[in-house]
């Protein structure tokens, strides 16, 4: 019997064991799996940790999640296709949960689907190599409850390892001798930190937007944003200030490329993440930034050189766990044998033709489109469910609509179920004033009392 090593159990890593789960529920004879999982429960970015720098085994951190997070988009656009938020909760709730809810959901599929006992929990992969000789990879763990390292041969490695953990840090004069603190969005947990600070976050993407948004709501003094490329440009607060990029600091000062300056007491360089793979070599490693189309990925999955080598979830996302969900479907067909690859050259034509095409994407609209577009040509080749990608690129452009309308705001409306009809419902607090982020609060029926910690 073949063997797959699956590296990580976040949702990449569980939509492959699921996907395999689910042919073996239709009969299928599915070959031997092994999920390595350096921390100790599932979810991966989405299992919280109040840990930053180095884990209880002096492993880098996976998390980079912080307290009081809500989903960025509608749930809707994140829905499985097998698996619904009725399923789960038996009752619809609103558009954007907090990560405690949208944790419990991921674990509800797969602890339905059984598949734990697949996972070696804090296992952490040190190195996987491949042998031309024998066609097997090495893979080789660290498993820290018996503090062993050990090293088994499989058929195949499945690469889940995400890409938002790795900091990207830039450098900017002065740091050494800022007045504050300077951390990277990596290590932001709790809002409640900066209350009745100057904030200065640097970037201009998802983190500096959200992670400035949670200052503001737990009652940072200012927030100041800070691009490099073009200014977010939502409508926001009269203590939140879009600034050009950062020059330097001195002291208390920050010092701002149009010759503006302005007192800050802390900087969160919120300037993303980069691919990091330790335990791989130059022969397997994929080398990207994050982007929509990575090269040298066959439907964005397959290592050309080496197909038995997969990756599943290294694209910048708009769409997440349904595309993860399709990627998984796909790479467990080709490992049954009931999809056959066709030759490098043509891979890597394809592969080509995608990137072409991500080259000429302008709008976020095209840009969600094409996401769209590639997950479909996944799904119809295999038996995940299907589901109305249009309908959830519609969804998408009405969320981005909402949060040039409302910035603080967007995440109070309510969105259509694309899998079930079911309109999601108006949470009992709006999200401004919703300061306790956990499950028990959120799918309670009262509306909250605030935090003694805030008030
Ligand atoms: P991860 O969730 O990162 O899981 C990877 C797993 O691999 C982890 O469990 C990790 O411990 C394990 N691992 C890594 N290295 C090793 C190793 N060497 N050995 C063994 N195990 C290893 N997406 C949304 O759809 N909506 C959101 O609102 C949203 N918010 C986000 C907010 C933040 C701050 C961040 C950082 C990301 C957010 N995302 C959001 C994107 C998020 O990354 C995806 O939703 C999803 O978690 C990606 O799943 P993954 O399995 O590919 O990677
Ligand atoms: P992203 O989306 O990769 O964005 C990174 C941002 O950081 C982006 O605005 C970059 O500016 C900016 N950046 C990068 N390097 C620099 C330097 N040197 N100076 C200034 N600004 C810089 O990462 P996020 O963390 O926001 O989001 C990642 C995921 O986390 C996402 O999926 C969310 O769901 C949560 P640019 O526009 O390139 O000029």
């Amino acid at each position: 019997m073949s063997r797959v090593a699956i590296i990580g159990a976040g949702p990449s890593g569980l939509a492959q064991l699921r996907a395999f789960q689910s042919a073996a529920e239709k009969g299928a004879e599915i070959p031997e799996l092994v999920c390595f999982e350096k921390q100790a429960d599932w979810g991966g970015m989405w299992n919280y940790t109040w840990r930053t720098g180095l884990d209880e085994h002096g492993e880098p951190v996976h998390g980079s999640m912080y307290r009081y997070l809500w989903s960025n988009g509608p749930k809707e656009c994140l829905e499985f296709a097998d698996y619904t938020f009725d399923e789960h909760f038996g009752r619809p709730i609103g558009s954007y949960p907090p990560r405690e809810v949208l944790w419990d959901y991921i674990k509800g599929r797969v602890e339905k689907a059984g598949v734990r006992h697949y996972i070696r929990f804090e296992t952490a992969v040190r190195q996987v190599s491949y042998d031309e000789t024998s066609g097997l990879f090495t893979v080789t763990v660290h498993d820290y409850v018996a503090d062993r390292t050990y090293a088994e041969t499989f058929d195949w490695v499945v690469c889940a390892s995400g890409h938002f953990s790795t900091p990207n840090v830039p450098y900017f004069p002065g740091f050494e001798t800022f007045a504050g603190r300077v951390l990277h969005a990596h290590d932001f947990r709790d809002a409640l930190e900066f209350k009745g600070k100057d904030v200065l976050v640097v970037g201009a993407s998802y983190s500096a937007e959200d992670i400035g948004s949670q200052c503001y709501k737990y009652g940072a003094r200012s927030v100041t944003s800070s691009f490099r490329s073009a200014p977010m440009g939502y409508k926001w607060p009269s203590n939140w200030e879009e600034k050009p990029l950062l020059e330097r600091v001195e002291g208390h000062m920050a010092y701002f490329v149009d010759g503006s300056r302005k007192h800050i007491d802390a900087i969160i360089l919120c300037t993303g993440y980069k691919h990091h793979f330790a335990f791989l070599g130059d022969d397997l490693c994929l080398k990207t930034s994050n982007r929509l189309w990575p090269l040298n990925l066959y439907k964005g999955v397959f290592w050309e050189d080496n197909p038995r080598m997969v990756y599943l979830g290294m694209q910048d996302q708009w769409y997440s766990f349904n595309m993860f969900d399709a990627q998984a479907w796909y790479a467990r067909d080709v490992i049954l044998g009931r999809i056959v690859l066709p030759s490098k050259t043509e891979m890597n034509a394809e592969d080509l033709a995608w990137r072409a095409e991500e080259e000429s994407l302008e709008t976020a609209q095209e840009m969600f489109e094409f996401q769209g577009k590639y997950i479909q040509s996944l799904i119809d080749a295999t038996d995940y469910p299907s589901f109305d990608i249009a309908a959830v690129n519609k969804t998408f452009l009405e969320w981005k609509h909402d949060k040039y309308e409302d910035i603080m705001g967007y995440r109070n409306k309510c969105y259509r179920s694309l899998m079930t009809g079911t309109m999601a419902t108006v949470h009992h607090t709006p999200w401004l004033d919703a300061l306790d982020d956990s499950l028990e609060t959120y799918l309670s029926d009262e509306p909250e009392k605030r935090l003694q910690t805030v008030s």
